[in-house]
């Protein structure tokens, strides 16, 4: 009987498996048993590696420094293949539909929270984490909200969405524009005015649709359908101001000037101010936290179910929480790393920038995105494509 198989066929399937949990939980019996990690991997020890020395990797992209991967192989003699994502969704759809080929994955808690309901991923096998007690109590303590004692995943990088953007031309257009707020985006009056320099929002429908309710004085994590209308009208209001809706393209494009706004991530706003001082052509970018507050993310590693190299997956886990590695990484990509002991490694330009860490004021005021029913998912969706589509 499909429906109590281990890993679905399907993506419907597993959904359909996970709404019917409760009374299926009795009649699965063993099978229901599907975190748990494979024999193999409960029996190796700290340091063992799979017979074959391979590791397949997705995460997102821009976000990971260059060498990091580089040196995992010359220590462990295994070969990484390392692909790149920039949309939760896009991970969400291959992990349903199972048989990934990977075996570390990166999606962000909310969604981690439902595919860890779906059965997606194998518990860690902690004895081969010798490095977790580096990792920042409170931060494990607020991802374990979507991940009860932490059973399956491990931080990797944590931070905030807002507003990137070209301090000069935005000056010129408009000296007193807006920058500490999102009406500078999501006011039509504004955005109008910055159409032509360029305006990017991310192609990422949960975030976006918590930031206008934010903006619109509402509960970020509201489910109500209502709501969403009012989402998807004020951002209908800005579509025809916006030139882009992507999630990576924009930090190239922030950095040689051919956008002037964009809503994104705090350390690709980061990484594009850097790439612009390195080009040397006079682009300033900067990043702004909105006053009204943003969305604050944390970002897992997670182990799918039938990935063929756990233990190797679970070395480079291991690996990535060493303080200096851990460091290295928040050092180049400009997010943080929730990996308290590799603090003492974080270069003071970036462990001082508050885009990078916002100040306790400032924290108070993002809101955690919290994992959202099927129904309301499929109703963002299509308000989300409505959306992209402008119509
Ligand atoms: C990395 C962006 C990761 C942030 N480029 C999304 N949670």
């Amino acid at each position: 009987m499909y429906v109590c198989s281990p890993l679905p066929p399907t993506g419907a399937a597993r959904l359909a498996c996970l709404g019917f949990a409760a009374i299926l939980l009795a009649a699965c019996g063993k099978e229901a048993e599907v975190a748990a990690p494979p024999a193999a991997a409960v029996a190796a020890a700290p340091g063992a590696t799979d017979a074959e020395k391979v590791l397949n990797v997705y995460n997102w992209s821009d976000y990971i420094a260059s060498e990091t991967v580089k040196n995992f192989e010359a220590r462990y003699g295994i070969k990484v293949n390392y692909d790149v994502f920039d949309a939760n969704e896009v991970v969400e759809t291959k992990l349903l539909a199972g048989n990934t080929g990977y075996d570390l994955v990166m999606p962000s808690a909310q969604f981690m929270e439902r595919q860890i309901k779906a059965g997606v991923f194998q518990k860690l096998d902690k004895a081969l984490l010798t490095n977790l007690g580096n990792m920042d109590p409170s931060i494990m303590q607020r991802v374990a909200l979507h991940d009860p004692n932490n059973a399956h995943a491990i931080p990797y990088m944590w931070g905030t969405d807002g507003i990137g953007y070209n301090v000069d031309q935005i000056k010129q257009i408009m000296p007193d524009a807006p920058l500490d707020s999102w009406a500078l985006v999501l006011d039509p009056k504004y955005a109008a005015k910055f159409k032509d320099c360029g305006i990017s929002i991310l192609d990422a429908a949960s975030d976006i649709r918590s930031i206008v309710l934010i903006y619109l004085g509402k509960d970020p994590n509201s489910q109500d359908p209502e709501d969403l209308k009012l989402v998807e009208e004020q951002l209908m209001k800005i579509r025809p101001y916006v030139r882009k809706i992507n999630s990576s393209q924009y930090i190239e494009d922030l950095a040689n000037g051919e956008l002037c706004i964009a809503v994104g991530y705090s350390g690709d706003v980061l990484q594009a101010r850097d790439r612009a001082r390195e080009a040397g052509k006079g682009v300033k970018v900067a990043y702004s936290l909105p006053k009204e507050g943003s969305i604050i993310w944390f970002d897992m590693m997670v182990i799918p179910a039938d990935a063929k190299h756990p233990r190797n997956a679970h070395l480079f886990i291991d690996y990535l929480m060493q303080p200096q590695v851990a460091a290295n990484n928040s050092n180049a990509v400009h997010y943080p790393n929730g990996n308290l002991a590799s603090e003492q490694f974080i270069n003071p330009e970036v462990k001082n920038d508050p885009s990078v860490f916002p100040s306790a004021e400032v924290k108070a005021k993002l809101s955690p995105e919290l994992a959202v029913g099927d129904d309301y998912n499929r109703l963002l969706t299509r308000s989300w494509t409505r959306f992209q589509t402008g119509q």
